[in-house]
Parts: structure tokens; C-alpha cells; sequence
């Protein structure tokens, strides 16, 4: 099987209207979207998506962040997916990110940086599952 990552879309970037930007940005680069849905997770879920970074001082307002409205989440299709994917969003901080990435194109801060991307191949299966479990991929 091709190799996939999860993606999701973080609220500044889908209140700023810039959903289709960004799937623009993987598409362009080949990476094909095999699994579309938008959604609204409660923050229990976010905190256990996030568990790797419980106790770390940004926690909170990570949470708070990714609670504060509609998200949409992306399973993205593409040999060495996790990594291509992370490429194309550039670094967590996007002023740090290299011009024209996701996260320099449409990011504010650490926080509310555009989008998030799976780190690994067992990070995506875990991440694909916590948002597509009992929703077709394709
Ligand atoms: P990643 O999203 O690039 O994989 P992680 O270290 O896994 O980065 O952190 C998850 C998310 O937590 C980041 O995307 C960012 O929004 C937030 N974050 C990480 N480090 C900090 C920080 O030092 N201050 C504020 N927020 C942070
Ligand atoms: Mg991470």
C-alpha cells in the first residue's frame, strides 16, 4: 500500500478561508487526497490526540486552539507521504517556516500555525484512525 499521513487543517486557517489553498499545496506537489472530512473535535479528543505533549506549557492553549472551531482533517496519499507532507507544511514555527510553505503562507504563530502533520508512519496510522475510524478511505 502507498504510503499515507493525516493532515489537518487548523482553525485560523479554515476561518481564514484558506482550505482550498491548502489542499492546492499538496495536490500541486502530487500527494493525493484519499479521505475529506470537516469537523468540530471536543477537547477531550484533542487531548488525547495530542497526548504526546500533555505538561508541556503551550498544552492548554494547543487545546484551546484546536477547540475553537471547525477543523478539517486529510488523509494524504503519496510514496514517503509523512515526510513530503511535513516538507510541504514547513516548520512548526512559521516564522521560522521556508517562504512559501503552508505554515509561512498561512500561519500566525506557534499556535495557531495552519496545519497539522503527522511525524511518522506510526504517528499516521494512529492519526488516520483517531479521525477516519468507520469513515470510508479511498
Ligand atoms: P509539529 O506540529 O510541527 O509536529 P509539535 O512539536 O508536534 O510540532 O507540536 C504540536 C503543535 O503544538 C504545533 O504544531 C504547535 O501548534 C504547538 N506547539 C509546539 N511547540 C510549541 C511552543 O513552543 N509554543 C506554542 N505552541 C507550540
Ligand atoms: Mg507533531
Amino acid at each position: 500500500m502507498t504510503d499515507r499521513t493525516l493532515c489537518v487543517i487548523k482553525p485560523n486557517a479554515v476561518a481564514d478561508n484558506k482550505i482550498g489553498e491548502i489542499v492546492k499545496c499538496f495536490e500541486d506537489e502530487g500527494l493525493r487526497v484519499a479521505a475529506f472530512r470537516m469537523t468540530c473535535p471536543g477537547r477531550a479528543a484533542v487531548e488525547s490526540f495530542y497526548a504526546e505533549h500533555e505538561g508541556k506549557d503551550f498544552f492548554g492553549r494547543l487545546v484551546d486552539f484546536m477547540t475553537s472551531g471547525p477543523v478539517c482533517a486529510l488523509v494524504l496519499e503519496g510514496a514517503d507521504a509523512v515526510d513530503r507532507a511535513r516538507t510541504i507544511m514547513g516548520a512548526t514555527d512559521p516564522e521560522k517556516a521556508t517562504a512559501g510553505t503552508i505554515r509561512a503562507l498561512y500561519g500566525k504563530n506557534m499556535t495557531q500555525n495552519a496545519v497539522h502533520g503527522s511525524d511518522s508512519p506510526e504517528s499516521a496510522s494512529r492519526e488516520i484512525g483517531f479521525y477516519f475510524a468507520g469513515f470510508d478511505i479511498f
